[in-house]
């Protein structure tokens, strides 16, 4: 891979060089013709990157790479170490801004440039490839697929589509994104077809127990611990499930921002439960919450009339301490959205 601000001298830097004409209205023809037609890439994702991004990214990378072209990979925030095993992982530099000459960039699960929190990207030709409820057509070039499992499912169909070879290298990143974008083949667009493409990333050399080892059996001792505080206030009722760590909780477990990932979904997963909140107490004393829910109630809407954002099912904001103050403005909101439901 190259390194970022590599571009040939002779053309000005940072914008895009190229206009592009398209024959086919299919999607993916016309994304092949971008590719084909470009010399030089750039491919970023989301901040807090997941197994989809990370594994999506170094895919087409890879694909890139076949095709002779040459690509940069940029993420705003470092990659999680369950996924620092993946091969050519070291390859995607970590940047706040965008400053290459690229004949395009190419956005993967994005709903907007901000989403990427990276500077820069609006001078270039853009593509964007998602497959979220939310996705938003917001570049040059878009395509969302919603029954996608993964934006890697999509960046499979690519490379397929351009006669690329399905190394064990590019099948174990995609086998990331099919894994981690269902919950272990549990939730999303899971289907028959889903089986036949992990079928296809195995028998390519994807390994999935050594993925799966990977993913979900490394956690570090303090992320057990850290949920373990959290799960011992968890609280249920109404359809509602909360729970919450402190910053001492944090000192004390010496846990990292990471750790407390996904303890929300735990709280999620209780029996008869609609929406779930996680809050965690900032050092500066504000309060971060984590919001989810199974589908009926939109916590995106929630976390907006509390100064967030998010998707209909998984959305954030941050609020004023101290925590109690914080919890009881939180469940006064989805209490009253809870309320707006069918009677169950
Ligand atoms: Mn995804």
């Amino acid at each position: 891979m190259h390194k970022l601000d590599v571009a040939p001298p002779a053309e000005p830097a940072g914008q895009s060089m190229r206009k592009f004409a398209f024959a086919a209205s299919d999607p993916i023809p016309r994304i092949l013709e971008v590719l084909r037609q470009g010399d030089r890439f750039v491919v970023c994702s989301h901040t807090q990157p997941d197994g989809d991004s990370v594994g999506s990214m170094l895919a087409l990378g890879i694909l890139l790479e076949q095709m002779g072209k040459s690509v940069d990979l940029v993420a705003a925030d470092p990659i999680p170490a369950h996924y620092s095993q993946l091969p050519g992982v070291r390859a995607i530099a970590k940047s706040q801004s965008i400053s290459g000459t690229y004949d395009a960039a190419i956005l993967l699960e994005c709903d907007s440039l901000k989403r990427t929190r990276l500077r820069g990207l609006e001078r270039y030709y853009q593509v964007n490839i998602d497959h979220h409820i939310s996705g938003r057509e917001f570049a040059d070039f878009n395509w969302i697929d919603r029954h996608a499992v993964s934006v890697g499912e999509m960046v499979y169909r690519v490379m397929r589509a351009a006669g690329g070879t399905l190394t064990p290298e590019m099948a174990s990143c995609l086998y990331v994104t099919v894994l981690t974008d269902t919950g272990g083949f549990c939730y999303g667009s899971v289907r028959e077809s889903t089986f036949a493409l992990a079928r296809d990333l195995v028998r390519a050399g994807a390994d999935p127990i050594g993925i799966a080892k990977e993913v979900y059996f490394s956690a570090r001792a303090s992320k057990l611990r850290i949920l373990g505080s959290a799960l011992n206030r968890l609280t249920c009722e109404g359809g509602l499930a909360w729970l919450w760590i402190t910053h001492q909780d944090m000192i004390q477990l010496r846990a990292t921002e990471e750790d407390s990932d996904g303890i929300v979904n735990f709280a999620l997963s209780v029996e008869n439960i609609e929406a779930a909140v996680f809050l965690r107490e900032l050092p500066e004393g504000r309060i971060r919450l984590s919001l989810r829910s199974k589908g009926a109630v939109n916590v995106a809407a929630v976390a907006e009339g509390l100064g967030g954002g998010g998707h209909e099912n998984a959305a954030g904001c941050t609020l004023d301490g101290p925590l109690p103050r914080a919890l009881h403005e939180v469940l006064a909101h989805l209490r009253a959205a809870v309320a707006l439901l069918p009677a169950r």
